[in-house]
């Protein structure tokens, strides 16, 4: 069986997050390059990505990760008056953002299947329900999920993070190497807030006991930043998988990332 790779993109990478829905097509285009060349090497590829500002700023505004407020005064927007109708808004905004991956891999002549989470999965946490091992049975083909509204048995729906499924598929697909977080902006998880950082402030191993600086633009995300990709990064390493967080931005240390090369970059450890 060929190694598995899990690779998570960022929804601020992918995305221009100042503006509602503003796709980066060409970083989605050279992060499609780097599976391309994955695939080339054998390895199995399955790709989660996040929100950016197709989901977090509506799903903000209306406070969706924290379920249903039946009794909180909401001003309605133009195009949305309720909750409810929010939630489907932001399904159907993370299926056109998804859409748009997808388009982008089979530009490039590769197969895809896609799995939007509201439709399979419910709660949220990496601890959330589905039945991932018999969903992404295809391993011939690049399956693709995304964080999503989901139903959930408290609190009626909620934000099921991409950072919570790739605990999860990282634990339960069997042959998984290697999970990237591929980041923007920054080369990894940094000492000081990347405004201050330089070269030096990259904490190249990372477990849970180091301190650090964590971005987490809470005005806009209603998800956790990079402090969820490191607490949910070094569960997974629990298991034994390896786990980087890499600049997107940099399509070569993610393309070594993926094959287990040195790069520049934080590796994440248990403890
Ligand atoms: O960007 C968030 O997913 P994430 C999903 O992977 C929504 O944390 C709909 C805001």
């Amino acid at each position: 069986m060929d190694d598995c790779i899990v690779i998570k993109f960022g929804g601020g990478l992918i995305t221009d997050k100042s503006t509602m829905c503003t796709p980066n097509n060409e970083v989605i285009d050279s992060l499609v390059n780097v599976v391309a060349d994955c695939l080339e090497h054998n390895l199995r590829v399955i790709v989660v990505h996040g929100a950016g500002s197709f989901g977090h700023l509506r799903a903000k505004y209306w406070k969706l990760n924290q379920g249903y407020l039946p009794d909180y005064d909401f001003a309605p927007q133009d195009d949305c008056q309720t909750q409810e109708e929010a939630v489907s808004l932001v399904r159907k905004e993370m299926l056109t953002l998804n859409q748009i991956v997808l388009d982008a891999f089979s530009k490039s002549g590769i197969d895809t299947y896609k799995l939007p989470p509201h439709e399979w999965a419910r709660n949220t946490g990496s601890d959330f329900e589905g039945d991932i091992i018999h969903l992404f049975q295809q391993n011939n083909l690049v399956g693709i999920t995304f964080g999503d509204v989901v139903d959930c048995d408290e609190g009626v729906f909620g934000i099921l993070s991409g950072d919570d499924l790739v605990v999860r598929i990282c634990q339960d697909i069997p042959n998984v190497k290697r999970l990237i977080f591929a980041v923007k902006g920054v080369d990894g998880i940094l000492k000081r807030p990347p405004e201050l950082a330089d070269e030096s402030d990259l904490i190249k191993r990372w477990s849970p006991s180091i301190e650090y600086s964590g971005v987490h633009n809470s005005e806009i995300d209603v998800t956790g930043g990079i402090g969820l990709k490191a607490i949910r990064g070094s569960e997974v390493a629990a298991g034994g998988v390896d786990v980087f967080i890499i600049n997107g931005e940099e399509p070569q240390r993610l393309l070594d990332a993926c094959k287990g090369i040195s790069t520049r970059g934080t590796q994440i450890f248990a403890d």
